[in-house]
């Protein structure tokens, strides 16, 4: 049976993640690591610790036997901009601690890197699997070097990890994180609190989106296909639907015709801006069979009725 370690595991994408690895593969066999993010009602095995600790994780590895790892932890674009450093040290550093466990316990990786991989000079439609890689953000920065290292000790060291650039990711489990894509979280917070919602992006920022079910159900696909499916060893591209705040806006006025929406962008209109508007996908879906459920109106629904009832509990 896999014993699977999910670092980040209170983020927003393994707070979804560990849910359905444990119903997949039984409570006893996933360990649900987080850092200072713990959510109390978590019910399965929950370790403490931090990624950038590497002689903790091998023991971590040893204590539970571990033959996957979902590595998760990391911060994003905005936050990353706040503290540069801390963001290299984790998502670099952490990385290659993982990296280097994996290859001395023959353990298989997943880890997200994301659009913001891409920058000002990757074309702004359909970008193609290979393509310019120069990105604004340090975020950005950390996640080109990471499917580099990535694919270095694939090739270099047989370790079998695999990546998928993650677009805007919505999910409702957990709180938004620090990026530039959660406004499509927060938004539905600011309907549910105040019938009102200042966005921080221009109506007409397009950016590649996903509903967190359909990045669950492909982030588990990617590590269950057989290895020889894996054509790609930086990180797949990955894509569902792609929209604007007014796009979006449009949606929940169809269930909240009231909403006022106002917007007051930022600078992280730049970072949306630097990035592309649509991905081609088509690797993910020809080498392991990729395909979304969720367009932009169930995707509305399913955030709208998830968040209300988290907000009356
Ligand atoms: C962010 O906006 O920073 C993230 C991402 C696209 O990786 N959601």
């Amino acid at each position: 049976m896999k014993r699977i370690l999910v670092t980040g595991a209170f983020g927003l994408v393994g707070s979804d993640l560990v849910l359905e690895l444990q119903k997949k593969y039984g409570q006893d066999n996933i360990i649900a690591l987080g850092r200072s993010t713990i959510d109390d009602s978590f019910q399965g095995i929950l370790e403490q610790g931090d990624v950038r600790d590497k002689a903790a994780m091998e023991l971590l590895v040893r204590k539970y036997d571990i033959s996957e790892i979902y590595h998760l932890a990391g911060l994003l674009s905005v936050g990353g901009e706040k503290q540069p450093d801390l963001a290299w040290d984790v998502n670099v550093n952490g990385l290659k601690n993982i990296l280097d466990i994996a290859k001395e316990n023959k353990i298989k990786v997943f880890w997200p890197s994301s659009i913001a991989a891409f920058g000002p000079t990757t074309p702004k439609e359909n970008v193609p699997q290979h393509t310019s890689l120069e990105p604004s953000t340090i975020y950005g920065v950390s996640k080109v070097t990471g499917e580099l290292l990535c694919q270095y000790y694939f090739k270099r060291y047989g370790v079998d990890v695999r990546s998928l650039r993650y677009p805007g990711l919505n999910g409702y489990k957990a709180a938004p994180g620090d990026g530039t894509t959660e406004y499509a979280i927060h938004i539905f917070y600011g309907l549910l609190q105040n019938n009102a919602y200042e966005c921080f992006l221009k109506e007409d920022a397009r950016l590649p989106m996903m509903y967190m079910d359909d990045a669950i159900k492909g982030t588990i696909a990617l590590m269950e296909a057989p290895s020889e499916k894996i054509s790609v060893r930086t990180s797949y591209n990955f894509s569902a639907i792609s929209f604007t705040p007014a796009e979006l806006v449009a949606e929940i006025k169809k269930i909240a015709p009231d909403f006022q929406v106002t917007y007051k962008p930022d600078s992280r209109q730049q970072i949306a801006e630097s990035w592309p508007q649509t991905i081609d996908d088509s690797k993910a879906r020809e080498d392991w069979g990729w395909q979304e459920e969720f367009d932009i109106n169930k995707m509305t629904q399913a955030l709208y009725e998830g968040i209300k009832a988290k907000l009356a509990k």
